[in-house]
């Protein structure tokens, strides 16, 4: 109904011609939300779609990692937080699927693209957990990383997404405290505990600088992302807010990050870094990272074990469905 009222105004074309779309810009600039009925131009729907099928990818790759240490945790209490939040991570690649679902694009096809490669997912999980410490790093660093990027997407004017986002924030905000508490206590143990934790922090803290993205210069997304709301900060300025806040962190559990050029600067108040490893990063994204094949072979190997379930899910589907119209004709 809304959307037709807006339709019949009399609103100056676009650049491109269609009407509608310079209502749809005069919606996102009075901060509406858009729906997914609602008109929307196809380059909006497509970043959509890519971005939110990343993430959803991003949480169910992620889940591979920490399941690595579930039958390894260290006591009963951090094997039931560990599960907890695996499954978490779950159910956050759930919802953000139907998210992206009310966009037109099928799970099947969005599985299919993980499986056979074609699909992104956050660079941070091509790497290993090699030790117990690494479970509490991705809770500190890589669910802190996450929370930074993703507060703001609780904004994003796509409301489906931004909705999944608010439930999504509350609990990677525990996974990031119950992971620093997980540190914190390794670093108040004996000195070898201490030690798994610094080289952990050695191993963790370049890749989770890298989860933001290009630096804004080679971003190719940010300008239209930003222009239609669907990020609210760059990929620098988030990235600057993670160190900002995780360097003190750091200090006062005693670890050293590792970066020799790391340094406060007292006229801008921020903590500036070292040179990133760019070509890290993108051999990582090419799928030349420690563990890349691993991954989409764990997920492949998934979805054809459970092939059998959704064939089961279907039939009974089915089944229920012709039964209830025999009673219905009766
Ligand atoms: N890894 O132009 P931009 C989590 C790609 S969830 C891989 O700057 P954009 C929860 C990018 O897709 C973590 N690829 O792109 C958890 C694009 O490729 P394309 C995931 C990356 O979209 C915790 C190209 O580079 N979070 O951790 C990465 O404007 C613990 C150019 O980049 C989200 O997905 C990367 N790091 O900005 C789970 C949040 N960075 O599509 C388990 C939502 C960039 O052209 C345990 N996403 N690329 O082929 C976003 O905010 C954005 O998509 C960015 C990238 C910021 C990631």
């Amino acid at each position: 109904m809304y959307t037709q009222a807006l339709n019949n105004l009399d609103l100056p074309q676009n650049d491109e011609g269609d009407p509608r779309e310079a209502r749809f810009m005069a919606r996102i600039d009075a901060e509406e939300r858009i729906e997914p009925n609602d008109f929307m131009p196809e380059g909006y729907r497509k970043t959509l779609v890519r971005q939110i099928a990343q993430h959803a990818h991003s949480e169910i790759i992620g889940m591979l990692p920490e399941g690595n240490w579930i039958t390894r945790a260290p006591s009963l209490r951090r094997k039931a937080a560990l599960l907890a939040k695996v499954q978490d991570e779950g159910g956050h690649g759930l919802y953000l699927y139907c998210a992206a679902e009310t966009l037109g694009k099928s799970r099947e096809e969005m599985m299919d693209e993980l499986v056979d490669g074609r699909a992104k997912y956050s660079s941070i999980f091509n790497y290993p957990t090699l030790t117990w410490a690494d479970i509490g790093m991705i809770g500190w660093l890589v669910d802190g990383a996450a929370i930074m990027n993703q507060i703001p997407l609780c904004r994003c004017s796509f409301g489906p997404y931004a909705r999944a986002m608010i439930r999504i924030c509350k609990e990677e905000s525990f996974h990031q405290r119950q992971g620093y508490e997980q540190i914190m206590t390794l670093c108040a143990g004996t000195p070898e505990q201490k030690e798994l934790a610094q080289d952990s922090l050695n191993r963790w803290w370049w890749p989770s600088i890298m989860m933001f993205g290009p630096s804004d210069g080679d971003s190719v997304h940010s300008a239209k992302s930003m222009a239609w709301k669907i990020k609210r900060f760059t990929n620098d300025e988030l990235r600057q807010k993670f160190i900002d806040a995780t360097v003190p962190q750091a200090h006062r559990i005693g670890l050293e990050i590792p970066d020799p050029d790391l340094k406060f600067n007292e006229e801008t108040g921020h903590w500036e870094i070292g040179e990133i490893d760019w070509e890290e990063f993108k051999r990582v994204l090419a799928g030349g990272g420690p563990c890349n094949a691993d991954r989409v072979a764990a997920r492949k190997a998934a979805q054809e074990n459970g092939a059998w379930v959704r064939d089961a899910a279907l039939a009974y589907a089915q089944k229920r469905a012709a039964r209830e119209s025999e009673t219905l004709a009766a």
